[in-house]
């Protein structure tokens, strides 16, 4: 009786393509890599903004998070790496953190992989081989080959409209390109009010430095103006672990009187990065910042109070990322994502995943590649692969083990889920 019962359980399961413990990880393994993913967010650029987009060796070598590196591995100051030319700075690099040392960083290894995908020398003297590659190399077939080898279908880009270099390309008018999406980036806007208003104030903006009611319309008019220039599928800021909301503050007004109205009104979501402890080493440029704990408490009072605005958010500090998942819980309209900058290691992005499957199953967004330099995003990807998939088998034999069953189907409807439908339902956009 036992036994007929089980075998028509496992014939029931096999008709409904239900799979068995031995087949999860493989299938996991198979639907990660055939999913084509959206990177919702980037610091690449789409060719029409032109020499803004980074590629190619040397810039990869000199990725700020290898830059933080260099100086802990050679005994050249700062101040000297500065004067080199690019090509001189990726030199040094090799020659410190591949040549003298073995690349066994996150970042140094990215390099590696990004080298061999590409059936380049990963070691050697020197960087001609990889240098000549490049060069011969359009960048727009370039680009349709490295979203491939990394497995993602969009790059969703950071677009600052205050840039002096990028500001006037968008003005002249930028091709779309499916791959790429904009993001209106406001870190200029929200941050030093007091001498960036006259920026807003050059593009025609009748913008005071007390911020006031009618500079506050003005604010709305300009955001309302770059999202017809740019189509953004969110506005964007990254803010400093001090971060605190609501309180006496310009920055405060800014967000609650012109940025969440003009994305209600746009109907498009916030996206905040907290945690950042900006340049607590100026000497090393964009490699001085560091992190701090935030109060999320700020996080709570933005969800609370303004439950028609969507916020999509990530945490820099690890101390920070529980609490995320229990704001989580307790606000749909919160969205974590990314395990980014100095999260962004196996050992990390492990614990903080099975932490968010645990806590919110799969309505959370589990990673962004945050690339500079085009390639990034083949070992990026690639990485956030490798990590994921014995995570997820992990889930799903947990769920066997209580009884329940899952079918490939399941699997590629939940990896869809976390890796495009999350953000697609956030932006409220299909397709790409
Ligand atoms: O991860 C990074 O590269 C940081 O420097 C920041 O750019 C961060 O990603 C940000 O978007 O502010
Ligand atoms: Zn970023």
């Amino acid at each position: 009786m036992e036994a007929t019962s089980l075998r028509e359980k496992i014939q029931a399961n096999a008709a409904r393509g239900t799979l068995l413990p031995g087949q999860i990880l493989a299938t996991v393994e198979e639907v990660l890599s055939a999913t084509q993913f959206v990177d919702m967010h980037t610091h690449l650029f789409s060719p029409a903004l032109g020499k803004l987009g980074l590629w190619g060796i040397d810039e990869l070598l000199t990725y700020h998070y290898l830059e933080a590196e260099f100086f802990r591995s050679s005994s050249m100051k700062p101040e000297q790496y500065w004067t080199l030319s690019k090509r001189a700075q990726a030199d040094a690099i090799w020659q410190a953190l591949f040549v003298e040392n073995s690349p066994v960083s996150e970042s140094t290894r990215g390099v590696i992989a990004v080298l061999q995908a590409f059936g380049l020398p990963t070691s050697g003297p020197d960087l001609e081989d990889a240098r000549s590659f490049f060069r011969s190399q359009t960048i727009d077939s370039h680009i349709q080959n490295v979203f491939q080898m990394a497995g993602m279908k969009t790059a969703v880009m950071t677009n600052d409209p205050l840039d002096t270099e990028e500001g006037p390309m968008w003005m002249n008018g930028i091709r779309a390109d499916s791959r790429f999406q904009p993001v209106l980036r406001l870190d200029r806007v929200l941050w030093g009010w007091s001498t960036h208003w006259q920026k807003l104030a050059a593009q025609g903006y009748d913008v005071s430095e007390r911020a006031d009611e009618k500079s506050l319309a003005e604010i709305r008019r300009f955001l309302s103006d770059w999202h017809k220039r740019m189509q953004p599928v969110y506005m964007a800021v990254s803010l400093p672990f001090t971060f605190q909301f609501p309180e006496q503050s310009t920055l405060s007004r800014l967000v609650s009187e012109a940025v969440l109205p003009a994305c209600r009104e746009l109907d498009l979501p916030l996206s905040l990065m907290i945690g950042v402890r900006r340049q607590v080493n100026p000497r090393i440029r964009l490699a001085g910042d560091a992190v701090g704990k935030a109060n999320l408490q700020a996080l709570e009072n933005l969800c609370r109070d303004y439950p028609d605005n969507r916020f999509l958010v990530s945490v820099l500090s690890r101390e920070n990322q529980h609490e995320l998942c229990v704001y989580a819980r307790k606000f749909a309209n919160l969205m974590p994502f990314g395990c980014w900058w100095f999260l962004n290691n196996p050992s990390i992005v492990e614990e903080i995943t099975r932490e968010r499957i645990e806590l919110l199953g799969t309505s959370f967004i589990p990673q962004h590649s945050d690339a500079r330099v085009l390639e990034q995003v083949i070992y990026k990807w690639h990485n956030t692969r490798a990590t994921m998939a014995p995570i997820l088998a992990n889930s799903y034999q947990l769920l066997l083990r209580d009884g329940g069953s899952i079918s490939r189907e399941d699997i590629r409807r939940d990896v869809e889920r976390l890796f495009c439908g999350n953000f697609q339902q956030w932006i409220r956009r299909k397709g790409n």
